[in-house]
């Protein structure tokens, strides 16, 4: 297990390199750590979707947004299993069950758990992303065969407390730290276009690479402005406000390089991405994607755009990361 020794000033260098100079450079890191041209697929379910308590700034599911969204309670495992079917018949590994809560109640947990133990028996590796979590929790999900918890930081810790106040940077980390002592892979990124500073970009994907295990899976989300969040209508309102592509491409590469065996997710955002821009991304080291039509409450690129984009750029799905699973269903 190594820890990188990469610097704020570093990774600042590399931030500066010249574009095409960073992502050769990253390319190169890229391919000597990952199959060429291969990108994993993920699919996305909203289990639990609105009435959150926090207030995430950019989020449509905060209770302190006006996003007319109406809060559902948590789904049956039923509908689940017939989603997680779907994704696998289109080819996605990985099946990611995302809650609108700031932290699961302990009598979600039976439901919780039952989930994972099905979605696994599919085939399909497992993640989730429900809040924080305590001691207990961590391992109950981990023990039912739960692969990947997806927690995010958001962004540095200088910028957090302007996109969210019901928690800390620090929280975060707790639950982070709670999820890999429970034997969970990480999934930890974050969003990009909130209105944050290059050198906020830096002290973020600087926080995610010096963590004692740098997370095995790193999404990074363009902020999808959604009408009734903080952040999503001053997108509206300024659009120029919207990250630069060359901006979101270079932090791509830098997080590719800093994070040689990680994952690089292109997350949220891909919808009002050009082909172009998506394909720079990939050549700057990333090789994952959410598969399918929706994210959580927004829209996706969906099968047939990404069919086409995966054909015009000759890119194929990658085989899953976890172990093997057995047929449990036998
Ligand atoms: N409630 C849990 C939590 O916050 O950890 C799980 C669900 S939350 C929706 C998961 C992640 O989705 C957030 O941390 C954020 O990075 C991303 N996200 C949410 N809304 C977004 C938006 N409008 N644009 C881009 N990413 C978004
Ligand atoms: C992540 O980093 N991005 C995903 C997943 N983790 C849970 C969520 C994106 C949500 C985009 C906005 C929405 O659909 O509500
Ligand atoms: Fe709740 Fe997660 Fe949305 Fe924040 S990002 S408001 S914690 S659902």
């Amino acid at each position: 297990m190594t820890t990188p020794l990469w610097t704020q000033a570093a990774i600042a260098g590399l931030f500066d390199l010249p574009l095409l100079d960073l992502v050769a450079r990253a390319h190169a890191v890229h391919v000597t750590h990952h199959p060429a041209n291969r990108v994993q697929l993920s699919t996305l379910l909203s289990i639990k979707t609105g009435g959150c308590a926090e207030d995430c700034g950019y989020c449509s599911q905060s209770a302190h947004a006006e996003s007319g969204l109406k809060a559902d309670k948590l789904m049956d495992r039923d509908t689940v299993l017939a989603a997680a079917r779907a994704a696998k018949a289109a080819g996605s590994h990985r099946f990611c069950m995302g809650a609108a809560w700031r932290e699961p109640k302990d009598r979600d947990m039976p439901a919780l758990v039952d989930m994972v133990a099905e979605v696994k028996a599919l085939g399909l590796e497992t993640c989730m992303t429900l809040g924080m979590l305590t001691d207990d929790q961590a391992r109950r999900l981990s023990d039912a065969g739960l692969d990947y918890y997806n927690h995010n930081i958001d962004t540095s810790p200088e910028n957090y407390g302007n996109v969210i106040t019901t928690r800390t940077f620090q929280d975060r980390l707790d639950t982070l730290d709670r999820v890999r002592a429970a034997g969970m892979r990480v999934c930890c990124g974050g969003i990009l276009g909130m209105g944050e500073s290059r050198a906020d970009r830096v002290s973020f994907l600087h926080a995610l690479a010096t963590m004692p295990v740098p997370p095995e899976s790193v999404p990074l989300n363009a902020l999808v402005p959604i009408r009734g969040t903080v952040l999503g209508d001053l997108l509206h309102d300024v659009p120029s406000a919207r990250i630069d592509d060359i901006e979101f491409v270079r932090t791509v590469a830098v997080a590719r390089i800093i994070m040689p065996a990680s994952i690089v997710r292109l997350s949220a955002g891909r919808e009002s991405m050009s082909d172009t821009m998506q394909a720079l991304c990939f050549m700057a080291g990333a090789n994952s994607i959410f598969t399918g039509d929706r994210l959580l409450t927004t829209g996706n690129a969906g099968g047939d755009r990404d069919a086409a984009l995966f054909g015009k750029l000759g890119l194929l799905p990658m085989e899953g990361m976890a172990e093997p699973v057995e047929s449990e269903a036998a």
